[in-house]
């Protein structure tokens, strides 16, 4: 099977990251691919970020459905584009947040998520929200630790997660955390050995239930509202999405 990740920011350093993380925990067998949109935020950080995008993510959707891909990943903690990704495949698409919760919940009663900025946490509440999660995540924490800090190692971007990590630990009487951010994906071990409860990172854990999906035959129901897209016109720079 053949795993596309995409990463929906345009920072080829962090891609390359998130395609290590899904290497190294893909099953024999499992080919993995990662990729960004040529067009887009160097980082994901507000909603505009978000919303701009979905539309590169929906591009490489596109792109991958030329190349036979089984499943892809959304590597971004907002799971910007997931829905509507899902309308242009068959294939399963599943997204970091989203996989994330699901694995965390199966370990744990309650999670805290641990972020990047504050001004993204209710990205993540509202997916907790829409996702039917919200009961079992006590808090969701920022690290204020701008998503392009985690490409310079100078930063010191992992010393504030740990710390973060471990204020979620004291304080949330939680049995597990979540990394809220595709840019963690090669922080996990560090951050478990430092803060001594279960890390739960996106990423791989993506992988894994994407490898679960193909494994099992299941793929993007196309009865309903995740059928495909009808054919219409798209006018202005849109156009070559006409049908
Ligand atoms: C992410 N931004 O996973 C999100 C994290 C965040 O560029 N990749 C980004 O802060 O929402």
């Amino acid at each position: 099977m053949h795993i596309r990740l995409i990463n929906p920011n345009t920072t080829a350093s962090m891609t390359a990251k998130i395609g290590e993380a899904a290497l190294r925990v893909a099953a024999a067998g499992t080919r993995t691919s990662a990729c960004n949109p040529l067009a887009g935020p160097v980082s994901i950080e507000s909603h505009f970020d978000e919303a701009i995008s979905a539309v590169g993510v929906l591009e490489e959707i596109r792109r991958g459905e030329k190349e036979n891909i089984d499943a892809y990943i959304i590597a971004c903690f907002g799971d910007p584009g997931l829905l509507a990704a899902r309308e242009l495949t068959r294939a399963p698409v599943i997204g970091i947040a989203e996989a994330a919760f699901h694995l965390a919940t199966l370990i744990s009663t309650r999670f805290s998520i641990v972020t990047t900025l504050g001004r993204t946490c209710i990205i993540a509440e509202h997916l907790l929200q829409s996702y039917g999660f919200a009961h079992h995540c006590r808090r969701v924490r920022a690290a204020e630790v701008p998503v392009l800090d985690l490409e310079d190692d100078g930063a010191c971007a992992l010393e504030r997660i740990i710390e973060e990590c471990r204020r979620a630990r004291d304080e949330d009487g939680v049995g597990a955390i979540v990394l809220g951010c595709g840019g963690m994906a090669d922080l996990t071990e560090q951050i478990r050995d430092a803060v001594g409860l279960p890390i739960v990172e996106g990423v791989t854990a993506a992988v894994k239930l994407a490898e679960s999906l193909v494994g099992l035959g299941l793929r993007t129901s196309k009865h309903g509202d995740l059928a495909f897209p009808r054919p219409k016109q798209f006018t202005g720079r849109f156009d070559y999405l006409s049908a």
